[in-house]
C-alpha cells in the first residue's frame, strides 16, 4: 500500500472549509498527508482544522481569496515559508448558477468563471512555479461530467469544466517533463451543498438515478479514492488525465 502514501508530503485543497473539498482534504490527510485548508472563511477553516486535528490529523489553514490573483500568491508564498513545500495542489473550490443563457445575469457569468477557472489558473501558476525546480508534484483539479456533456440552465458552469479538462491537458504537455503530474476529477452527481435544489427536487433526483447506471446519488467520500490514487506515487505515470467519478453517467447513453 506504499504506492498510496501521502506520507511526509504536503497537500493544499482549495474550497475546503465544508463538502467535496473537506471530505478530500480529510481523505488526504487519513493518507498521511499534511493537508492545508484554504477557503475566505477562516473561522469555517479553523473550525474544520480543529476537529481534524483532534483526530490526529496533520492540518493548516490558509485562508485566501482563490479568485485574487495578488492574495493566491501571497498566500502560497506563505504556505511555502511557514509549512514547508506543496507537494500536491487540489484544485477543487468552486461554484454553480443555474439559469438559461438568455437570462443568466452578467455579473453571474463573471463569477462563475473567477470561482470556477481564473482561480484554478491563479493556483496553479503560483504553485506549479514552486514545483517546478523541485522536479516534482501533483495538480488535481475538480473538473465535472460537465467537462464533457452539456445540460441546460447551467452553460458558464460548463463551460468553466470544460475549460478545466482543457487547462490539465495543457498543463500535461507543460509540465510533464519535470515529473509533474496534472489530472482531473469528474464528479458525477453528488449530494453536495450546490445540488441540495437538485436533490430536493423529486423529478430530477428520479432522472439522476435513471441516467446514472450506479442508479443513486455519489456521496463526497466516494471521490476520495480518486484523489488519492491521483495525490500518490500510484498515478506517477497518469498525466493529462480527466478520471470520472460518475457511477458510469458518461459512459451510457
Ligand atoms: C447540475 C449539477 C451538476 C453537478 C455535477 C457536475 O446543475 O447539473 O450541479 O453540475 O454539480 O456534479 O459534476
Amino acid at each position: 500500500m506504499s504506492l498510496f502514501s501521502l506520507e511526509g508530503k504536503i497537500a493544499l485543497v482549495t474550497g475546503s472549509g465544508q463538502g467535496i473539498g473537506l471530505a478530500l482534504a480529510e481523505g488526504l490527510s487519513e493518507a498521511g498527508a499534511h493537508v492545508v485548508l484554504n477557503g475566505r472563511d477562516k473561522a469555517k477553516l479553523e473550525r474544520a482544522a480543529e476537529a481534524m486535528s483532534a483526530a490526529g490529523r496533520k492540518v493548516s489553514v490558509a485562508p485566501f481569496d482563490v479568485t485574487d490573483h495578488a492574495a493566491v500568491e501571497a498566500g502560497v508564498a506563505t504556505i511555502e515559508a511557514e509549512i514547508g513545500p506543496i507537494d500536491i495542489l487540489i484544485n477543487n473550490a468552486g461554484m454553480q448558477m443555474r439559469a438559461p443563457i438568455t437570462e443568466f445575469p452578467i455579473e453571474g457569468w463573471h463569477q462563475v468563471m473567477a470561482t470556477n477557472l481564473h482561480s484554478v489558473f491563479y493556483v496553479t501558476q503560483a504553485v506549479t512555479k514552486r514545483m517546478l525546480p523541485r522536479k516534482r508534484g501533483k495538480v488535481i483539479s475538480i473538473g465535472s461530467v460537465m467537462s464533457e456533456l452539456g445540460r441546460a440552465t447551467i452553460i458558464p458552469y460548463t463551460a468553466s469544466k470544460g475549460a478545466v479538462k482543457m487547462m490539465t491537458r495543457g498543463l500535461a504537455a507543460e509540465l510533464g517533463k519535470h515529473n509533474i503530474q496534472a489530472n482531473a476529477i469528474g464528479p458525477g452527481y453528488f449530494t453536495t451543498e450546490i445540488n441540495k435544489a437538485l436533490i430536493a427536487d423529486e423529478a430530477f433526483t428520479a432522472w439522476v438515478c435513471n441516467r446514472t447506471p450506479a442508479g443513486r446519488w455519489g456521496e463526497t467520500k466516494e471521490l476520495v479514492g480518486a484523489a488519492i490514487f491521483l495525490s500518490s506515487a500510484a498515478s506517477d505515470y497518469v498525466n493529462g488525465h480527466l478520471l470520472m467519478v460518475d457511477g458510469g453517467l458518461t459512459a451510457v447513453v
